[in-house]
């Protein structure tokens, strides 16, 4: 499969100023949380990306009225906590994990029936995870044979609060049972293995319901009703991920990154590339909207390989792939552990990005939870995306220290978190051109 196919000529640097799109996790919230709260909620910084898109989509599917986007700007007209109405026909999520793992949660608690469906590759995503703690709540939900997507979400059960420690360390199984626990009757608990990201558990306070934080543990109380918010959507340090990457590996280099999302529970990306040498300054932190934020300075740096520390890979869960190149263009081993989780995201990112390495003519070793790379010289090829995102873009970086052409395959589906990619990469000095092979 080829489609839209990205041809990054070798070499070159990244300079100048820019602002990468917002950020997708909070972009999602947004919607979801606006759609259920009282009253107006304006957003300024919105993903106009595909994934989002199918948010925004589903909550207008059931009775929502929102404006927008328009230059990341929406405004929802809340319909309070029981004013969904029973959608026509399937929600349709394409390739988003997140939609579908969070309105699972949201949806299971609602008097009406719903069918949640997705791409081919969000069809093989196991959602067991969310559909099992949910059974436990009460909640009546039919899924594919092997516990996948479509999910058929009976309505009309009566949802009671659960204590749920949680085996895997996943921010949409946490967030989907906040969300349920919204509808269900009593205290709903999650406790998490290892910290992830906390922008649900933000933003419910934001839209003013309670929540109880001790330790590990998070807990709602269901019966309660949200108040709409202004909500203001810093640029995406997943997106923002690319950039710290492929300035660090290219000489001469020097970019500033503005407005990026620096939660500590999504900044692993900067410790661990520092860790590898990188120079990467944060300039101006602030908080906007319940969300500290800053201007990222990233420099040309040598880099060297290290052993990832495990406690951080839920915090960079998504920036693996773009850390892999810079695994291979850093001096020496870099051994990743405990991070299983990259085999179930939209592709086995650790075989794939293992696959196109090696085709690049690094020494990279997958292992059952993680990958052993061998930092070396990088020369051209072509290399597959699988459709995933993350790897299209994280290959695309890669051609700034190849000796020859990167070809990379598939890369469509980069619209559903970085609409604009190439052009903005364009504009900061990587040679890409994109066609569309059909
Ligand atoms: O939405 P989706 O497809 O699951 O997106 C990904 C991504 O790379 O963009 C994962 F493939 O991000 C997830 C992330 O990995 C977004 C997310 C969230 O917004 O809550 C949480 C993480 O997933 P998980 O399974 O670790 O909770």
């Amino acid at each position: 499969m080829s489609g839209v196919v990205f041809r990054v000529a070798p070499g070159g640097s990244l300079s100048g100023t820019l602002r990468v799109p917002g950020d997708k996790s909070i972009s999602h919230r947004s919607i979801m949380l606006g759609a259920i709260a009282d009253g107006v909620t304006r957003v300024e910084g919105f993903l106009e990306g595909e994934d989002a898109l199918a948010t925004l989509q589903a909550f207008r599917s059931m009775g929502v009225e929102i404006e927008g986007p328009q230059a990341g700007r929406v405004v929802i007209h809340g319909v309070g906590r029981d004013g969904l109405r029973p959608p026509q026909g399937e929600l349709y999520l394409g390739n988003s994990g997140t939609s579908m793992r969070l309105l699972a949660g949201l949806l299971a608690g609602q008097p009406f029936d719903s069918l949640l469906t997705g791409d081919e590759s969000l069809s093989r995503r196991p959602m067991k995870r969310v559909t099992e703690p949910l059974a436990r709540m009460g909640a009546r939900i039919d899924a594919a044979e092997g516990g996948t997507a479509p999910l058929r979400i009976h309505g009309g059960s009566r949802l009671t609060g659960i204590d749920y420690p949680m085996p895997v360390a996943s921010a949409q199984v946490k967030s989907c049972l906040l969300l349920a626990g919204l509808y269900a009757e009593g205290r709903t608990c999650v406790t998490e293995p290892a910290p992830t990201r906390d922008h649900t558990e933000r933003m419910l306070e934001a839209f003013g319901y309670p929540l109880h934080r001790d330790g590990a543990s998070v807990c709602v109380e269901g019966g309660g009703r949200l108040t709409a918010t202004d909500i203001h959507v810093p640029a995406d340090i997943s997106s923002a991920a690319f950039f710290l990457v492929g300035a660090s590996i290219a000489p001469g280099s020097e970019l500033l990154l503005e407005h990026v999302g620096i939660n500590p529970t999504r900044d692993g990306v900067i410790h661990i590339l520092r860790q590898m040498g990188a120079h990467i300054e944060l300039l101006a932190p602030r908080q906007v909207g319940g969300e500290p934020v800053a201007d990222l300075r990233v420099r040309h740096a040598p880099l060297h390989g290290i052993e990832i520390d495990p406690a951080l890979v839920p915090l960079a869960i998504d920036e693996f792939p773009a850390l892999f190149v810079a695994a291979a263009c850093a001096e020496g081993r870099t051994v990743l552990r405990g991070a299983e989780e990259l085999r179930v995201k939209e592709s086995d990112r650790i075989a794939v990005m293992a696959d196109g390495l090696r085709r690049l003519g690094i020494t990279a070793e997958p292992t059952a939870d993680g990958i052993v790379i061998e930092g070396g010289a990088l020369r051209g090829g072509r290399v597959e995306s699988h459709g995933d995102h993350r790897i299209a873009m994280s290959f695309a970086m890669a051609a700034l220290r190849a000796d020859g052409e990167v070809v990379i395959d598939d890369c469509a589906n980069v619209n559903t978190s970085f609409p604009g990619f190439a052009g903005l990469a364009a504009g900061a000095g990587l040679a890409i051109q994109v066609s569309d092979d059909g």
